[in-house]
């Protein structure tokens, strides 16, 4: 063979083999969540996806399937253990009921509001938690976002928070929550977000644990007319990578992921921080009652809070002292 049929076919050679590691690398991702399309984390979900195909020039795509549309947050966690699933954004709730060191992030007043919130979910005891995540949960934590502080909705009249002795109150089904409605003696009824609407409109349950954006985009507010503003916890989001589909990403790969993931989920910490009081506006401006609660109405539900609390989730104090640290000018 001549010099040039020999690199010809050299070239040939190494052309199909290069074209090989590209296609055992390209990848179709699949990210799920339960909230629906109109909602910013599906958004940004989908920005995220719309990024990653770009940056890897088409190499990769991340299909977004929002709404529940491949199950709770409970199977979807079940699948990206599998690794049948490669991402998700998943509120606090389903991983601290795997990871009760993440319940932390629940105490009631942990945070005065959304500003603190957003901060305390950049500092390092905050991101600290996502350690125990691949061992206990099979999760790679890519960084939090969030939605709005929680408040609560009822349709029947709520004058302050002894009001919701009894009733049955809709929470995100997870533990540190009920804990609290618990302790005020109300009755917690765990309802995923999508389910809220309707079992609002049968009057299945009385009142709701929510926030404004959420109140907002479900108008909940046409089935429960008395909102109780108690900002009484923030609501934090994590996005997550399946531990078994981490394992097999070249290090490049993990690394763009990240990039592109973590932007977007500080673009969500940043939308809830710079709307909240807006929000709050829009739903004084409608035909609702609205009475405000504070800690001190609470008082009783949060020292019951954290007698459980406090042992279940260790890093309560390190959280309790970045959040000082960020008071102090
Ligand atoms: C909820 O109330 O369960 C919920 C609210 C959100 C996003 C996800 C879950 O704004």
């Amino acid at each position: 063979m001549g010099y040039f049929r020999k690199s010809l076919a050299s070239a040939v050679a190494v052309s199909c083999l290069s074209l090989a590691a590209f296609a055992v690398q390209a990848k179709d991702f699949r990210l799920g969540l339960i909230t629906p399309p109109s909602h910013h984390w599906t958004q940004a979900a989908q920005a995220f996806a719309d990024e990653l195909n770009q940056a890897s020039n088409g190499k990769h795509s991340v299909a977004i399937f929002p709404a529940q549309q491949l199950g709770n947050e409970a199977q979807m966690v079940q699948q990206l253990q599998a690794g049948s699933l490669d991402m998700a954004f998943l509120t606090i709730a389903e991983v601290s009921n795997r990871v009760p060191e993440f319940g932390a992030l629940y105490a009631p007043y942990l945070v005065d509001n959304v500003d603190e919130a957003a901060s305390l979910l950049k500092t390092d005891e905050a991101k600290r938690l996502f350690d125990l995540l691949p061992q206990q949960a099979g999760l790679i934590g890519i960084g939090y976002g969030m939605a709005g502080m929680r408040q609560v909705m009822s349709r029947v009249p709520v004058e302050s928070p002894a009001d919701l002795r009894g009733k049955k109150l809709r929470i995100t089904p997870f533990e540190p929550i009920r804990d609290f409605y618990n302790a005020l003696g109300a009755a917690p009824t765990p309802l995923p977000l999508p389910a809220v609407y309707d079992a609002l409109a049968n009057r299945q349950i009385d009142a709701i644990d929510m926030d404004y954006d959420s109140i907002l985009i479900f108008k909940f507010y046409e089935r429960a007319e008395h909102l109780l503003i108690s900002n009484h916890m923030m609501f934090p989001m994590v996005g997550v990578v399946s531990a078994r589909v981490w394992r097999t990403l070249e290090e490049e790969d993990k690394a763009l992921i990240t990039e592109l993931m973590q932007a977007q989920l500080d673009g969500v910490l940043e939308t809830f921080r710079l709307q909240e009081k807006d929000q709050e506006a829009e739903l004084r401006a409608l035909n609702i009652m609205i009475t405000e609660a504070s800690r001190e109405h609470f008082a009783e539900s949060i020292a019951a809070w954290e007698a459980i609390w406090s042992e279940k989730a260790q890093s309560l104090g390190a959280l309790r002292d970045a959040v000082n640290r960020l008071r102090t000018p």
